[in-house]
């Protein structure tokens, strides 16, 4: 390796992944095929287009990999059509948007207090600056998405897109209810299933298929595969608009490393060791969350029911989500701080924070650990003092690693 400088910062990095507790509920590990492809020689392959229509020579082996992930990646989620080449989710919406909606069109997607993403039309978004934007809450009672008041919300709006999907959100969402509700008002339904993609291909979630019209999604979160972007679709003429609107729309070349370590993550979720994984991260994040509320904190909408949950840690301590992140991040866990539903702190400090299971699972941690992490959580939060004990904190944790990690090694 003759670039020392940036090898070094590349191994320090791997051992910060191993050597902290990561509970960022958006992240994974990936498997050794996965970085082998990714890590590949076809980073040098120019393949503009798609397979059979490239606008490059010297496609032949690109082709027959971008089609073994198109034919991977509908196996997988039991639809018709995919497109592989998004380099990321928020280009996968990017472009599902562009290839279904004129500028001026409305959308209507959650807000990201209650859990959207940016992604979803926000201001800050191109999205949000394209398109007439509208957002629905969750119930400010129950923190649970209300149908009928999206229903009434839908029907005055009457978007074009209705957007079903979110970042921060632990309950199950009634897919064949959003249908409906899109059908009545004649928009697209989009489900962003980014975070629970994994969930969905090991069936142990409802899937969106097939009441979604478009499914946006990433590839690294709880599908565990490379960062990058999928689309998916039952209808032909949507494909055809999909396919255009990511080349030449909004894209140029694909990424064919990363395609082909699509193609590798889609095969290992067809596994039963992955539908096994899906089932523990799910059974984690209950324990985790039931054991913080057996402490006393407050989780967003009551419980989980998929890989992740918030805590409201301004209810507990009067602290932001964002001071709760640092302190748990000076003694090596890793959270991210999270607003919560009608949020009184600002986005950059918050209330809460997004606590998630699957990179730990992978790492071999089972439910007894679960419950001596919620325990160590509430041993940091509950330090923010003078006898804040450091030292001793970031022992444990590095104990509870090596009692987990190295023995699933
Ligand atoms: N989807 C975000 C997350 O959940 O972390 C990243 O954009």
């Amino acid at each position: 390796m003759n670039d020392k400088e940036l090898f070094t910062l590349i191994e320090a990095e791997a051992s910060r992944q191993l050597q902290h507790l990561e509970l960022i509920a958006s992240e994974n590990y990936v498997s050794k095929d996965v970085l082998k492809a990714q890590g590949s020689i076809l980073t040098n392959k120019y393949a503009e287009g798609y397979p059979g229509k490239r606008y490059y020579g010297g496609c032949e082996f690109i082709d027959q990999i971008e089609s073994l992930a198109i034919d991977r990646a509908t196996k997988l989620f039991g639809c018709a059509f995919a497109n592989v080449q998004p380099h990321s989710g928020t280009e996968a919406n990017l472009a599902a948007y562009n290839a279904v909606l004129k500028p001026g069109d409305k959308i209507l997607a959650m807000s990201l207090s209650s859990g959207g993403h940016l992604s979803h039309g926000t201001n800050l978004s191109l999205s949000g600056k394209i398109y007439q934007t509208y957002f629905y809450d969750v119930n400010p009672q129950t923190e649970i998405l209300d149908y009928d008041a999206l229903e009434k919300m839908a029907l005055e709006i009457v978007p074009q897109l209705l957007i079903v999907g979110a970042s921060a959100y632990s309950r199950l969402i009634d897919y064949q209810r959003c249908k409906e509700i899109a059908v009545k008002c004649g928009a697209v339904l989009l489900v962003d299933m980014a975070h629970v993609a994994g969930l969905i291909a090991a069936k142990v979630i409802p899937s969106c298929f097939p009441y979604a019209d478009i499914v946006t999604s990433t590839t690294h979160k709880t599908l565990r595969g490379p960062r990058g972007g999928l689309i998916l679709t039952n209808d032909p003429l949507l494909n055809a608009k999909i396919n255009k609107s990511v080349f030449p729309g909004i894209q140029g070349g694909p990424l064919m490393h990363v395609i082909a370590a699509k193609a590798v993550c889609f095969k290992e979720a067809m596994s039963e060791g992955f539908i096994n994984y899906q089932k523990q991260v799910i059974k984690n994040a209950r324990v985790l969350s039931e054991k913080f509320q057996e402490l006393g904190y407050r989780i967003i909408s009551g419980k989980t029911e998929n890989h992740l949950f918030m805590i409201d840690v301004f209810a507990k301590f009067n602290m932001t989500g964002k001071r709760a992140e640092e302190l748990l991040e000076s003694v090596g866990i890793t959270v991210n701080k999270n607003s919560i539903p009608h949020d009184l702190n600002k986005p950059n400090l918050t209330s809460g924070i997004r606590i998630g299971t699957p990179y730990l699972t992978t790492l071999g941690f089972k439910e007894e650990t679960m419950e001596e992490i919620a325990l160590l959580i509430d041993e940091v939060l509950k330090g923010n003092d003078a006898s804040f004990k450091a030292p001793l904190l970031i022992s444990r944790v590095q104990e509870i690693i090596r009692n987990n990690v190295l023995k699933s090694e």
